[in-house]
C-alpha cells in the first residue's frame, strides 16, 4: 500500500483524482508538462530532509558531503546545457545557482544583486505577454523599482526601435527579456545592442522556451546576456523550481542573492530532480522531443486558422499559441470553461490592447510540450484544434461538447502520460 494513502488517506485521494484528471484530460496549458517517473521520485525522496545552507563546499550544516555531490552534478549539468550554445564545446563564462523555489525567485534574486531600490527596469507589459516578475505593480519587482515597460506592436511582435526609444528616455539599468505568453522568437542580440547603448545589464528570462534554447531550437541568449533565469518545469520538463545564471564576476552577488539574500535552505530533493531533469535534456531524445513540440504547435496554429480563430502575431515560432477572440460573442473564460466541460484545459490569457479584466479576458494561451510528452504527433494536433474548433463554435450544445469530450479521453488513453503508467 502507498504510505500516504495508509497515513492520509484524504491527501491520498486528492492526489489519486489529480493524477486520473493528469491521466484522462488533455493538458494545454502551456507552461505545464509531465515530469518523468525518475525526476518525480527524485524530488520524493529522502533529500526533503537535509539542511544545506550555503553552496557545495562551503555550508552552514554537517552532513553535507553527499548533497554536495548532488547539487555539483545539477550545477555541471546545467551549464553543459545552457553555457555552451555554439555546438562546439565552447563555454560562455556562465556560472549557475540551482537553489532558487521557483522562476519569480530566481528574478528576485536577480534584481537584488544588481538593483537597488528605485532603480529603473524595463521588460515587456505583463497585459501584452510579458510575467509578473518583469515590473508588475503588483509584484515586489515593480514596487522596489522603477518598472517601464515595451510592448508589442500591432502585428503583435516586438519592435526594436520601439524598445530603444523607451530605453533611451528611461534609461533602465536592467532590460528584461523573456515573456509568459509570446509566441515569436527573442532577438538577444538586438537587445544587447539597446542595453549597451544606454549601459544596462541584459537578463532573459528564458522559462517558457528553456526546453527549445537547451537543443538549438531557439537562439540562446546565453553569448549576449548577463544574466538567464529560468524556471525547470516547462519545456524543460523537470521539477517545479527555477535557475538563476550570470556570466563572470556577476556570480558571486548573484549567489548571496539567493542564499542568504532570500532564501534560505536549499531544496535538496527537487535539485536532485533538477539533475535528473538536466540529465533527461542533455540525451539526443531530447532535441526529438523539442522538434515535436514545435511541429505540433505549427500544425495545431494552422488549423485554428483555417478554422476561423485569429492568433496574436499570426501564428507561432515556439511551443504556444495565443487565440485572439476579441472578434467572437464570447470571451477567454467563457472558451477556458467551455473547454474544460470538453476534456481540454487551458488558460484564459490577456490579449493585446486587452478590453476586459485578467480575470475574463478575450483569449486563451495554448501550448504543446505536455500533450507532446505523452506522444502527440502532427495529426493529433490538427485533430486536437478541430476538436477545439468545434467545442468552441459549439459551445452550449451539452451533446456536442460531449462528443469532444469523449474523443478527447479516447485520444489520451491511446497516448498514456509516460511518468504515470
Ligand atoms: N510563467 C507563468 C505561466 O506561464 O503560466 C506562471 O507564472
Amino acid at each position: 500500500m502507498n504510505p500516504v494513502a495508509a497515513a492520509d488517506p484524504a491527501i491520498w485521494s486528492l492526489i489519486q483524482a489529480e493524477e486520473a484528471r493528469q491521466r484522462e484530460d488533455l493538458e494545454l496549458i502551456a507552461s505545464e508538462n509531465y515530469a518523468s517517473a525518475a525526476v518525480m521520485a527524485a524530488a520524493g525522496s529522502c533529500l526533503t530532509n537535509k539542511y544545506a545552507e550555503g553552496l557545495p563546499g562551503k555550508r552552514y550544516y554537517g552532513g553535507c558531503g553527499i548533497v554536495d555531490q548532488v547539487e555539483d552534478i545539477a550545477r555541471e549539468r546545467a551549464l553543459a546545457l545552457f553555457d555552451a550554445p555554439d555546438g562546439n564545446g565552447a563555454r560562455h563564462g556562465m556560472g549557475v545557482n540551482v537553489q532558487p523555489h521557483s522562476g519569480a525567485q530566481a528574478n528576485a534574486a536577480v534584481y537584488l544583486s544588481c538593483l537597488k531600490p528605485g532603480d529603473c527596469l524595463l521588460g515587456l507589459d505583463l497585459s501584452n505577454g510579458g510575467h509578473l516578475t518583469h515590473g508588475s505593480p503588483a509584484n515586489s519587482s515593480g514596487k522596489l523599482y522603477r518598472a517601464v515597460h515595451y510592448k508589442v506592436d500591432s502585428t503583435g511582435r516586438i519592435d526594436m526601435n520601439v524598445v530603444r526609444e523607451i530605453a533611451l528616455r528611461e534609461r533602465p539599468r536592467v532590460i528584461v527579456t523573456g515573456a509568459s505568453a509570446y509566441p515569436r522568437l527573442w532577438d538577444f542580440a538586438a537587445f544587447r545592442s539597446v542595453a549597451d547603448e544606454v549601459g544596462a545589464l541584459l537578463l532573459a528570462d528564458i522559462a517558457h522556451v528553456a526546453g527549445l534554447v537547451a537543443v538549438g531550437l531557439h537562439p540562446s541568449p546565453v553569448p549576449h546576456c548577463d544574466y538567464v533565469t529560468t524556471t525547470t518545469h516547462k519545456t524543460l520538463r523537470g521539477p517545479r523550481g527555477g535557475i538563476a545564471m550570470a556570466k563572470g564576476d556577476a556570480m558571486k552577488a548573484l549567489n548571496s542573492a539567493v542564499f542568504p539574500g532570500s532564501q534560505g535552505g536549499p531544496l535538496m530533493h527537487i535539485i536532485a530532480a533538477k539533475a535528473v531533469a538536466f540529465g533527461e535534456a542533455l540525451r539526443p531524445e531530447f532535441r526529438a522531443y523539442q522538434q515535436q513540440v514545435l511541429d505540433n504547435a505549427q500544425a495545431m496554429a494552422t488549423r485554428l486558422q483555417e478554422r476561423g480563430f485569429a492568433l496574436v502575431s499570426g501564428g507561432t515560432d515556439n511551443h504556444l499559441m495565443l487565440m485572439d477572440l476579441s472578434d467572437k460573442p464570447y470571451s477567454g473564460k467563457d472558451a477556458e470553461e467551455a473547454l474544460g466541460r470538453a476534456g481540454i484545459t487551458v488558460n484564459k490569457n490577456t490579449v493585446p490592447n486587452e478590453k476586459r479584466s485578467p480575470f475574463v479576458t478575450s483569449g486563451i494561451r495554448l501550448g504543446t510540450p505536455a500533450m507532446t510528452t505523452r506522444g502527440c504527433v502532427t495529426a493529433d494536433a490538427v485533430r486536437i484544434a478541430d476538436l477545439i474548433a468545434d467545442a468552441l463554435d459549439h459551445r452550449e450544445d451539452a451533446d456536442r461538447i460531449g462528443r469532444v469530450k469523449a474523443e478527447i479521453h479516447a485520444l489520451c488513453a491511446v497516448h498514456p502520460v509516460p511518468g504515470l503508467v
